[in-house]
C-alpha cells in the first residue's frame, strides 16, 4: 500500500467513525501506538503475588523469610537470570540484628548499557496502621506492600527469557526495606528515615559488582492494587526526571494514563534514595502514594488487610507492560 493508500484508508474510517454517530472514540485509535514489548502476563503476575503471600508474612530471622526468599532466588534462576544473593547482617532501629539478604538478577551481563529494576521483598513485622490498636505488633501479609512490586518483576524476568532486549538488566529484590519505626515507639516522629530501607542502603554502599553503573533505575512499590494511582513522585523528579518523564508518556501510550497521574506527589523515603544518593543511579519510584489523602498510601497499608482481596490484575497489568516497554525500547 503506498502513503496515499494508507491516507485515504484512514480517512474513509474516520469518516464511517463519524458518520455513524455512536462512537466516541476519535481518530487517534486508529493510527494507535504499536507495542514493541512481548505481552506481560496479569495471570502469571498475579499468581507470584499469590505464591509469595502464601508463605505468610516475609519478616527477617523468620523461617517464612527464609523459605520466600529461597523460592525468589529458585524462580530467578528458572527464567535464566544470573542470580547473586547479598547476604548481610543489619540492625534495626530497635537494635534487633535482621539476617537480610539482598537477591539480584541479571540478564545480559556482557552488557555495558543496563537498566535497574527493583523491589523490596521483606514485609512488615508491625500493622502499625491497622484500625485496631491489638494488631498493632501483628507481621502483615505484604500482597501489595513487598509482593505486588516483586510479582511484577518475576513476571519481567519470565518475559527476558522469551526476547532479550537490547540491553541488560538487573533485578534487584532487596531485603529489610519495611522494618522502620513503628507509630507505637517512642522514637516515632523524630527523624527516622534512616530506619527504612536497609537492603538497599546496603546494596548501595557495597554493590555486588564493584563500581556497578546502570543508565537509570525503577523501583517498583505498592503496584497491585485495585485503582492504584501513580503521582509524580517528589525524589524520582529530582533526581530523574527524565525518566519520569520517559515511564509517564509510555504509559500513556499503552492507555495506562488512568495509572499514571500527570501531577505531583509527595517525597517517599523509599528504596530509590540510597540507588540515587549514594551509588548516584538516576532512579524512580513507581508507587501508589497520594499526599492528598489521609496516610496517604493504598487503604490497606500497614493493616491486616494487606492481602490478595486488593490486588488487581489490571493494575499489575498497567505497571509490567509500561515497565516491558521502556525496557525493550532502550538501546
Ligand atoms: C516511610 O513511611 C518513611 N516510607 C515508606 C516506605 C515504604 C514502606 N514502602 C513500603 N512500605
Ligand atoms: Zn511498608
Amino acid at each position: 500500500m503506498t502513503i496515499k493508500n494508507i491516507a485515504i484508508v484512514v480517512c474513509a474510517f474516520s469518516f464511517i467513525a463519524c458518520s455513524c454517530g455512536k462512537t466516541t472514540q476519535n481518530t487517534q485509535s486508529v493510527v494507535a501506538y504499536e507495542k514493541i514489548s512481548p505481552d506481560f502476563s496479569g495471570d502469571s503476575a498475579y499468581a507470584f503475588v499469590d505464591k509469595q503471600v502464601a508463605f505468610g508474612p516475609r519478616v527477617p530471622n523468620t523461617a517464612q523469610h527464609i523459605a520466600c526468599g529461597d523460592y525468589l532466588v529458585a524462580e530467578l534462576k528458572r527464567f535464566g537470570a544470573e542470580v547473586t544473593e547479598q547476604k548481610m547482617v543489619v540492625t534495626a532501629y530497635n537494635g534487633t540484628k535482621l539476617n537480610a539478604r539482598n537477591i539480584i538478577g541479571s540478564y545480559g551481563m556482557d552488557k555495558k548499557n543496563r537498566v535497574l529494576l527493583f523491589a523490596h521483598w521483606d514485609t512488615r513485622p508491625y500493622s502499625d496502621h491497622d484500625a485496631d490498636p491489638a494488631n498493632h505488633k501483628k507481621p502483615l501479609l505484604g500482597a501489595n506492600d513487598g509482593g505486588s512490586g516483586v510479582g511484577v518483576l518475576l513476571e519481567v524476568a519470565r518475559v527476558l527469557q522469551t526476547k532479550s532486549p537490547e540491553i541488560g538488566v538487573d533485578i534487584i529484590f532487596f531485603d529489610a526495606e519495611d522494618y522502620g519505626v513503628p507509630v507505637f515507639s517512642e522514637m516515632y516522629g523524630g527523624s527516622t528515615d534512616h530506619t527504612w530501607c536497609l537492603g538497599s542502603r546496603y546494596w548501595a554502599e557495597n554493590p555486588h559488582i564493584p563500581g556497578y553503573k546502570a543508565k537509570f533505575g525503577i523501583l517498583l512499590d505498592m503496584v497491585g492494587a485495585d485503582g492504584a494511582k501513580f503521582y509524580k513522585e517528589y525524589y524520582s523528579k529530582r533526581y530523574a526526571s527524565n525518566i519520569v518523564e520517559k515511564v509517564w508518556s509510555t504509559a500513556g501510550q499503552l492507555d495506562h494514563g488512568a495509572y499514571f497521574i500527570g501531577e505531583d506527589g509527595g517525597g517517599v523515603t523509599d528504596d530509590h534514595v540510597p540507588v540515587n544518593e549514594v551509588l548516584r543511579i538516576p532512579s524512580i519510584d513507581i508507587i501508589d502514594y497520594n499526599p492528598k489523602t489521609d496516610s496517604g498510601f493504598f487503604h490497606a497499608w500497614h493493616t491486616q488487610k494487606d492481602d490478595m482481596s486488593n490486588i488487581s490484575k489490571e493494575t499489575l497489568i498497567a505497571v509490567g507492560q509500561t515497565v516491558l516497554e521502556v525496557i525493550y525500547k532502550e538501546k
